[in-house]
């Protein structure tokens, strides 16, 4: 499949692993998306509203014959059906589903906006994502991951939570 994506996942309501599961495996269900990679789960503190329990977090990267837009859908929907409310902007969820980079792809439309616009604000998104792969190329940006995630105060904020080894009930993520 010709399109590579990067996905965040974030949960911080409910059986937080479980959704993390469920979301993986919704998406694995699709024919149109091919499950490349992911990182291990971090814990971590909340970003924004500060004032909602711990999250999970992760960072998968895909392939997709889907087109940016409708690989959107198919997270919203996603969302949806583990039933997420969206009620506080920043507020606690049950599962987000961010797109984070789609190929090299600038997108800029009223529903999407590709690369994710605070991902190279959050530690919870760099270190799973660098985890992954460490030299990624985010269009426009003008230094690395590392050096975006050497100025964020609250890195500590993100622990690892779940490491990834393949085994266990972390193998439902692989392939
Ligand atoms: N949208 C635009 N661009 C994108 C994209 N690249 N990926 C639109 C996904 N959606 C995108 O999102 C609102 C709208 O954004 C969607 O309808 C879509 O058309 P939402 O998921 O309904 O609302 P939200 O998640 O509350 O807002 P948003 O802006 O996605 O929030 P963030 O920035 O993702 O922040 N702290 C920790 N520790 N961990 C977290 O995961 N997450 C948030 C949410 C805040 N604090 C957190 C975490
Ligand atoms: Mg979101």
């Amino acid at each position: 499949m010709k399109n590579k994506a990067y996905l965040s996942l974030g949960t911080n309501l409910g059986d937080r692993f479980e959704n993390l599961v469920k979301a993986i495996e919704s998406l694995k269900g699709y024919h149109e998306i091919e499950l490349e990679a992911c990182s291990s789960v971090y814990e971590t503190d909340p970003v924004g509203y500060v004032d909602q329990d711990r999250f999970l977090n992760m960072v998968i990267s895909i392939r997709t014959s889907l087109t940016a837009r409708q690989l959107l859908e198919v997270c919203m929907r996603i969302e949806e059906e583990l039933g997420r409310k969206r009620l506080i902007r920043w507020g606690p969820r049950i599962i987000d589903l961010d797109i984070l980079l789609y190929n090299q792809e600038n997108i800029e439309t009223e529903k999407l906006t590709v690369p994710h616009p605070r991902m190279l604000e959050r530690a919870f998104v760099l270190i799973p994502l660098m985890e992954i792969q460490e030299n990624i190329q985010i269009p426009r940006a003008e230094k690395s991951l590392a050096a975006y995630l050497q100025e964020i105060p609250d890195r500590e904020g993100v622990q690892i939570w779940k490491r990834k080894n393949g085994e266990g009930v972390f193998a439902l993520f692989e392939n």
